[in-house]
């Protein structure tokens, strides 16, 4: 095997001891973490839609008749009162939306297995897509091969021998100790099906429906279990669903299986690795790679990195993984990647593993872009479809507002009332309209007219309701009040702490962006120009980023000092990333100031989350610094990845994996500014390297490779016609008007 073929996988030579060993499989709505052991398998089973408890109004009628004075006690200084009252008048009633939950376990045990195993290996295939497990025991070689397939909606688990008659196995689904909301039933003599109530008033019900096709052998079912019985290979097929989908889910997957047992594996195969490629090929990275590294098991390549070790190929195989898990986590159809992508073998699991939209939703879609996954970008626009109605309730109910609104969470039916009464997170009404750049970003990459034209509602149904929610300070400006800075707490000169706050810088750098996501989508299909001059206008009021005593961007309208300098959260330098108003040639001084920002929060231990070193990775590379974008990569993986490459929060939050990755694609590749920039944060260690299949804003993709860091080819291909600029190191700067469905090659 090659070191390029290395490098799109992921290899063990044990199989997996606990969870975060595991491998993940996904098609966007069925997943599974697969162990790989040898005479004792178990799949931990999810699907997306497998939520505690339906749908309510939450919303806290308490608020609007107190909002005007707690607006006063902010404005005023009177934190306490202000907080106490906030606690009873704006949380959510319950405090909590759904949790995500498990589908369950399916477990495999193989008869004939009681040999010591020999020649052990399991494997993440990031090209196919595809996992295998492989052993010799008592002289037989055994394979398995399992994949989670879009097309056919289903795990599909393969298992084959060198023995004639050699697989002997019990299968069967378990749910922990939820058992007494599931039961299993046997469907004929080859098939089992696990129904149950995925519990909570209004809650769905699930199922999951499994069968067996031999070759050679025998299938019965016996109690709960499904028993194959002398077979020369063996496949199973798995579906799953909820009332959330189906009327009737366990119908409807026992119709599916029906179908797809007549179908060879191999063609079920062939019809994934087809799907699957079509997206994941379209990109290619190539890094120095050493190939004394690249044959080793991918823990102990993690280990060594982790003692300092330099690895760049383990480096694309983690960018790769990126993009394999957002496939595997968000297809059309699918719901968003929630904290934990589809992975969740938890009944209470971390933060309930839903969507929490003041970093973390946002940060899953970073790399779908620009990492040429747009179509995996789908399932967050229709979450914020589903959001705009009961973010309207919301927006009336709350605050006396137009528009829609949500707060820093939401859950499986897009749930838009505060999350929690934690008051450094909670009360802060911006979710929407930072979700809704989203939509914008996805123009910005693909310029489709007709797409802006569908969703520009959204974008400005979710200004219309900042418009209103903007209050009037002293001195004219515009501001947002009650709000947070998520999630950080600020102290007052006599020592006196706040979270609650009238202005937080993030507020203004993403209704800026917002409004002027509005102004230029209004100018470009030619609609609501009344509409446009007033948030021309509101533009005008906002309040401007100011630089603090430290030279810092400042977090708030006041130069506080912030209890926690370390923070976790940079959200004053949204504008830098995922924003675009502060950049390194246009304005100057703020990017000075954000360096100043994120140094202080390093100094002060910042980075300490997966997902919070993944942003700083980010800014890094739109400050152009690629030695300190460099060693953020590093942190990443040397303290905030698990053994099956998974970030850790701690524990396992998938938002590291997509900020990690956008992270390396924005070190070599940038759009933000009129220019294209090709390799604006290129580590002196990646001085030799290719990269295929990028996007850029404006409708290119770009293939370029360099030496010596410097570029040495570009090839540019237009989607759509219209003027291109680009600049890179060793390149001319180039100038051309591209035509749709052209490429443009260029040499350094
Ligand atoms: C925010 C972050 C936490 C965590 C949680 C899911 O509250 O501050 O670190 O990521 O979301």
């Amino acid at each position: 095997m090659t070191s390029k073929e290395h490098s799109q996988r992921l290899w063990y030579s044990e199989p997996a001891q606990n969870w975060n060993e595991a491998l993940p499989i996904g098609n966007g709505r069925l997943g599974a973490m697969i162990f790989g052991r040898a005479a004792e398998e178990k799949l931990q089973l999810n699907e997306d839609s497998v939520w505690y408890g339906g749908p309510r109004d939450r919303n806290n009628e308490d608020a609007l008749p107190n909002l005007p004075k707690l607006r006063q006690l902010i404005l005023e200084g009177k934190l306490r009162e202000a907080e106490e009252l906030a606690a009873m008048t704006m949380t959510g009633l319950p405090e909590a939306q759904r949790h995500y939950l498990p589908l369950g376990d399916l477990l495999l045990s193989f008869g004939g297995h009681g040999q010591p195993v020999e020649e052990y290996s399991r494997e993440l295939d990031l090209d196919r897509g595809v996992s295998r497990v492989s052993y010799i025991t008592g002289g037989v070689s055994y394979t398995r091969e399992l994949f989670a397939s879009y097309p056919d909606q289903a795990i599909v688990v393969r298992i084959t021998s060198d023995r004639k008659h050699g697989i002997s196995l019990k299968a069967r689904f378990n749910r922990q100790n939820w058992r007494m909301l599931e039961k299993t039933e046997k469907w004929q003599d080859s098939g089992l099906v696990m129904n149950g109530e995925c519990g909570g008033q209004g809650g769905s019900t699930f199922a999951a429906v499994l069968r067996a096709v031999a070759e050679d052998g025998t299938t019965r079912t016996l109690g709960e279990h499904l028993l194959v019985e002398g077979a020369s290979s063996v496949t199973l097929l798995l579906a799953a669903g909820t009332t959330f989908r189906q009327p009737d889910p366990a119908l409807h997957a026992k119709r599916q299986l029906e179908a797809l047992s007549s179908v060879p594996y191999e063609e079920l195969l062939a019809r994934h690795i087809a799907d699957y490629r079509s997206l994941f090929g379209r990109v290619a990275l190539t890094l120095p790679e050493n190939p004394e590294r690249s044959g080793l098991p991918t823990s102990e390549r993690l280990n060594r990195f982790r003692q300092g070790e330099e690895d760049h190929g383990l480096i694309s195989t983690y960018f790769q993984y990126g993009r394999y898990l957002l496939i595997a986590s968000s297809r059309p159809g699918s719901l968003p990647a929630n904290l934990q992508g589809i992975w969740n073998d938890s009944f209470t699991p971390a933060w309930d593993s839903k969507f929490t939209i003041n970093i973390n939703a946002q940060m899953n879609y970073w790399p779908a872009e620009i990492c040429n996954l747009a179509e995996c970008h789908e399932p967050l626009f229709d979450l914020i479809e589903r959001l705009r109605e009961p973010g309207r309730v919301t927006a009336k109910v709350m605050y006396g507002c137009g528009g829609f609104t949500a707060h820093h969470n939401t859950d499986i039916w897009a749930d838009t009332a505060p999350q929690d009464t934690y008051l450094p997170a909670s009360f802060w009404p911006l979710g929407a309209a930072w979700l809704c750049l989203h939509l914008w970003e996805h123009y910005r990459f693909s310029q489709d007219r007709y797409y802006l034209a569908q969703v520009y509602d959204t974008m400005k149904e979710a200004a219309q309701f900042l418009l209103d929610y903007l209050i009037e300070d002293e001195s004219g400006q515009l501001i947002t009040c009650p709000s947070v800075s998520p999630e950080n707490t600020y102290q007052l000169p006599g020592g006196e702490s706040g979270v609650l706050c009238a202005g937080a810088s993030m507020d203004f750098q993403i209704i800026g962006a917002l409004f002027n996501a509005c102004v230029q989508s209004s100018e470009i299909i030619g609609r609501d120009e009344v509409f446009r001059e007033q948030l021309l206008a509101a533009l005008g009021r906002l309040p401007e980023p100011k630089i603090g005593k430290y030279g810092q961007i400042q977090e708030w309208m006041e130069d506080y000092e912030e209890v926690e300098p370390g923070h976790r959260h940079i959200s004053h330098l949204f504008a830098l990333y995922p924003g675009d108003a502060f950049t390194v040639q246009g304005t100057p001084e703020l990017a000075t100031a954000a360096r100043t920002t994120l140094e202080r929060r390093l100094a002060s231990g910042g980075g300490h989350t997966g997902w919070s070193r993944a942003w700083i990775i980010n800014f890094w590379a739109r400050l152009q610094d690629e030695g300190k974008a460099y060693t953020n990569v590093r942190a990443l993986l040397e303290h905030s990845t698990l053994p099956n490459l998974f970030d850790n929060h701690p524990p396992f939050q998938i938002d590291g994996n997509f900020g990690g990755t956008a992270g390396i694609a924005e070190m070599l590749l940038q759009s933000h500014t009129e220019v294209i920039q090709l390799l604006p944060a290129l580590p002196s260690s990646w001085s030799e390297g290719s990269v295929r299949g990028l996007r850029a804003r404006g409708g290119y993709t770009l293939d370029f490779t360099w030496t010596g860091g410097l570029v040495t080819e570009v090839v540019v291909t237009c989607t759509v016609s219209g003027p291109c600029r680009l600049e890179g190191p060793g390149l001319a700067p180039v100038s051309f008007a591209g035509e749709a469905g052209s490429s443009y090659s260029f040499t350094g």
